[in-house]
């Protein structure tokens, strides 16, 4: 068989054609995106990254004990994150707190925390790999259609590291491990949560691009 992962992302190949080819990051990579509309992801994606930290925390506390090093660097990297969203922030005058998600976001919010809450350690490990994997994967795209210096760089340069390939493939590699011997029934569960998180994430480019209000 092939690799767990592999197969994952065999089955949501349409919706990562989909991905790679939102009208957000075709507009980031040649510089149309517009000031509001970026700053106004950022503010998105703010929320998302502060909401990720209990979200990795739940997994921490569900992990495997030779994982829980790798939980903890996590974490770690997440706050640094927070730092990166801050600085740029400040450089390009954007508000960053208090701002209410958007449905999109809170809902996938949700969905993240009750699943890492209420799901197995497996479960919420599949949403990270899905989550991370679409970020390495757009960004990528992005770098590679750059078309000039982007004044979001930081933000190109952050989900396109070796540092941050290495994390998403280390996340497969063990994904791939973690589900060897479990029933096809577990394994079917794995592909409908994944499909989930690959749909959020386009969810989110288009909320990115468009509306972040709620209609009432
Ligand atoms: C990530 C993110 C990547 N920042 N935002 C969304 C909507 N999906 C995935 O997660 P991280 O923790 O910033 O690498």
């Amino acid at each position: 068989m092939n690799a767990f992962h592999l197969h994952l992302l065999e089955q949501a190949d349409s919706i990562w054609h989909s991905i790679l080819n939102h009208s957000f990051l075709k507009a980031t990579a040649d510089g149309t995106i517009s000031n509001d509309t970026f700053k106004s992801w950022m503010q998105q994606d703010y929320i998302f990254v502060r909401e990720a930290i209990p979200f990795i925390a739940i997994l921490l506390a569900k992990s495997p004990l030779q994982m829980r090093s790798s939980f903890i660097e996590i974490l770690a990297a997440l706050n640094r994150e927070l730092d990166l969203f801050r600085k740029n922030a400040e450089t390009h005058g954007v508000e960053l707190e208090n701002i209410q998600p958007s449905p999109v976001c809170h809902a996938y919010i949700q969905f993240l925390l009750t699943t890492a809450y209420n799901g197995t350690f497996l479960d919420g490990f599949t949403l990270l790999y899905g989550a991370e994997k679409v970020y390495l994967d757009s960004w990528m795209e992005v770098k590679r259609n750059l078309k000039i210096q982007s004044p979001w760089q930081d933000f190109i340069n952050n989900w396109t590291s070796s540092d941050f390939q290495n994390y998403v493939d280390w996340l497969g590699n063990n994904l791939d491990e973690l589900v060897q011997s479990q029933p096809e029934k577990e394994l079917q569960k794995l592909k409908d949560l994944f499909l989930t998180v690959a749909r959020y994430e386009y969810l989110f480019w288009d909320m990115a691009m468009g509306d972040k209000k709620w209609p009432v």
